[in-house]
């Protein structure tokens, strides 16, 4: 039966098997959720596809959070498919690469507005949908990295992004907890996926985990995606607002 068992939940942000959102989505699915990715674009739509078929979930369509149609699309179809939402977990970050390397002090301002767009303000584009479809409560959790608290080499704007991101956890719980529907965040520590490859140097950032981490190693897809199924889980039912680290404890020493 498991910790989800009888859970609906949609997932926004696979793009292929190394993403943290399908570690997130196995976990939820081996735990008894059933499950609906979204994909972004044609291109992905072919990768996403198959993933679905594996943990025998839906398909609720292309968004891309930039086209607020789009959202209301995916949501559409999860009203007309389930009726209602238990838990939502987005992964969805976007930077243009070219300034995830070199120094913050030169972010533009189209990618600063489009960094925070994409990757802070679409939580709560979400988050306005859910709210309507969870009418029994509800969980949503979000990713963010240790570059929101600290300085950290590379992540530049996507570091300020991330500081919203958290205080938009924040706010969020505050605004949605009466209708007892929870917000929470996973910092993930840094993980090889299609995102980060973005990022510059990023095998240098995951030796520096591996070497300086209380468990002198990173961590993997399905250890956050355990994590994960604890806040969309009854388990966590007492939590909201809160950044928990997956980080092998590397935000103690950092
Ligand atoms: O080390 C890491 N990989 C960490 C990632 C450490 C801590 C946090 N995170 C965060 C990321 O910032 C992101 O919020 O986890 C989340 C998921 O990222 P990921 O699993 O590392 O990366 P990936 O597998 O690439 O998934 C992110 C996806 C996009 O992939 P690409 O690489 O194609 O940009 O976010 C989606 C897209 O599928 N995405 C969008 N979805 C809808 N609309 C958009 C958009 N405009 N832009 C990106």
């Amino acid at each position: 039966h498991g910790l989800l068992h009888g859970k609906r939940g949609l997932i926004m942000g696979v793009a292929n098997n190394r993403s943290i959102a399908w570690g997130i989505a196995k976990s939820a699915h081996a735990h008894g959720a059933e499950i609906a990715l979204t994909y972004q674009g044609d291109a992905l739509k072919k990768r996403v596809e198959p993933l679905a078929a594996e943990i025998d979930g839906l398909i609720a369509g292309h968004c891309d959070v930039t086209d607020p149609a789009t959202i209301d699309a995916v949501f559409a179809e999860i009203e007309a498919r389930w009726g209602r939402l238990d838990f939502l977990v987005h992964a969805i970050a976007f930077s243009d690469k070219d300034e995830l390397t070199g120094r913050y002090v030169d972010t533009s301002a189209d990618n600063f507005s489009r960094t925070m767009l994409i990757s802070c303000y679409s939580l709560t584009a979400v988050a306005q949908r859910a709210e309507k479809l969870m009418t029994d409560g509800g969980s949503i959790l979000t990713m963010t990295y240790y570059g929101a608290e600290k300085w950290m080499p590379h992540y530049n704007v996507m570091g300020v992004a991330k500081a919203a991101l958290e205080a938009s956890v924040r706010y969020l719980a505050a605004d949605l907890g009466p209708k007892n529907i929870r917000v929470n965040a996973i910092s993930a520590g840094p993980i090889k996926t299609l995102a980060a490859s973005g990022i510059g140097d990023f095998r240098y950032i995951l030796k520096w985990n591996e070497y300086n981490a209380p468990l002198r190693r990173t961590v993997t897809t399905e250890e956050v995606g355990d994590a994960g199924v604890y806040f969309l889980s009854d388990f966590s039912r007492g939590v909201t607002g809160e950044i928990h680290h997956v980080d092998s404890g590397y935000h103690v020493v950092g």
